[in-house]
C-alpha cells in the first residue's frame, strides 16, 4: 500500500496542498496531546494519552472563528489545533495568526482539500488522532471532552461521529430531510451504525488517514472517507453532540453538492474509485 503522502501528491488537490503557506510554527512533533496551560476542566487528555490534533478548516470565517479558537483553547493545548484556510478574503487569517494559533494558508481548494492537508500534516507529525470541527460556531468546544473521553477509552471505532441528531429543533427542516436520506444511503452502504453522516465534528484515526485514498476536495471528502474507510473494516461509531444553527451563511451550494454526493457514492458501489 502507497504512503498516504505519495499518493496525495498523486491527484490534483495534493497541488494545491503541496504549494501551502507553512508561514507558522511547525506543529510540534509526536508531543503528546497534554493539558492546556489555561482553564480547561478535568476532561481533557492526560499526557500518557493518544496525541490529538484539533483541525479546523476555514472558509471567510469572521468573529465566529476567533471566539471559537478561543474556546477551544481552554480544551486543548493551541500548539495542538490547527486552522487550515484556502484563500478566505477575510482577515482571518492574520488574526489566528496574531493570537499564535497555528495557521496554514493555499489558494481556494475546497474544505475537502483543507481536511486533507491537515490530515497530512497529522500524520507526519506523528498524531494518533484527528478531531475536525467547523470554523462557524456549529460545533461546541464544550463537547470536546466527550470526544477525549471516548479516545481514552481506547477500544472503540477508528471514526467518531459528532452527532447532532438528538435535538434537532434548531435544524432548517431541508437540512433535516437532507441528512436523513443522506444517513439512510451511508448506513446502507457501508453497513455501519452511522447517525449523523454529515457531521464535520469527528474524531478520526490517523490510521485511517494513512490507509484511505482522498479523491475529492469538496464537501464530500466527509462522505468519502466514511465509505472508504467502512469498505477497508476501519469501524465507524458515534458521539452525541449539542446541534447549533447560528446565523451564519453555509457555504454549501445544493445543487453542486448533491451532485458531489451522488457521484461520490455511486463511483464507490461501482468500483470505480477504489
Ligand atoms: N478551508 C475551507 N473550509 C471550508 C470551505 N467551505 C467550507 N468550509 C468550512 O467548513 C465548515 C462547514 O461549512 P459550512 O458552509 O458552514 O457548511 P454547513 O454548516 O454544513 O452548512 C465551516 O467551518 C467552513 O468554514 C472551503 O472551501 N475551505
Ligand atoms: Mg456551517
Amino acid at each position: 500500500m502507497r504512503h498516504w503522502r505519495e499518493r496525495i501528491r498523486q491527484n490534483n488537490v495534493g497541488h494545491a496542498l503541496a504549494s501551502a503557506e507553512a508561514t507558522m510554527n511547525a506543529l510540534p512533533p509526536s508531543s503528546p496531546c497534554g493539558s492546556s496551560t489555561q482553564d480547561r476542566g478535568n476532561s481533557s487528555p492526560p499526557e500518557s494519552s493518544p496525541r490529538i490534533l484539533i483541525l479546523i478548516p476555514a472558509y471567510n470565517a469572521g468573529s465566529e472563528l476567533d471566539a471559537l479558537l478561543a474556546q477551544v483553547a481552554n480544551y486543548h493545548p493551541k500548539s495542538h489545533i490547527l486552522v487550515v484556510d484556502d484563500g478566505s478574503t477575510t482577515t482571518s487569517y492574520e488574526t489566528i495568526k496574531a493570537s499564535g494559533f497555528n495557521v496554514r494558508r493555499f489558494p481556494h481548494a475546497g474544505k475537502g482539500a483543507a481536511l486533507q492537508h491537515g490530515f497530512q500534516e497529522a500524520i507526519s507529525h506523528g498524531y494518533d488522532w484527528v478531531i475536525t470541527m467547523d470554523a462557524d460556531g456549529q460545533h461546541a468546544p464544550e463537547d470536546l471532552p466527550r470526544f477525549f473521553e471516548l479516545i481514552r477509552q481506547g477500544s472503540l471505532p477508528d471514526i467518531i461521529l459528532g452527532s447532532r441528531l438528538g435535538d434537532v429543533r434548531t435544524m432548517p427542516h431541508l437540512r433535516r430531510l437532507s441528512n436523513f436520506l443522506c444517513t439512510t444511503i451511508i448506513r446502507w452502504t457501508t453497513r455501519q451504525p452511522v447517525i449523523d453522516s454529515q457531521s464535520g465534528y469527528r474524531a478520526i484515526r490517523t490510521t485511517v488517514l494513512q490507509n484511505v485514498r482522498l479523491n475529492t476536495s469538496g464537501f464530500e471528502t466527509e462522505i468519502e472517507l466514511l465509505l472508504k474507510a467502512a469498505r477497508q473494516g476501519f469501524r465507524i461509531g458515534s458521539v452525541p453532540v449539542r446541534t447549533i444553527y447560528v446565523d451564519v451563511p453555509s457555504h454549501i451550494k445544493r445543487a453542486r453538492d448533491t451532485y458531489g454526493f451522488i457521484r461520490i457514492v455511486v463511483r464507490h458501489l461501482l468500483h470505480l474509485d477504489d
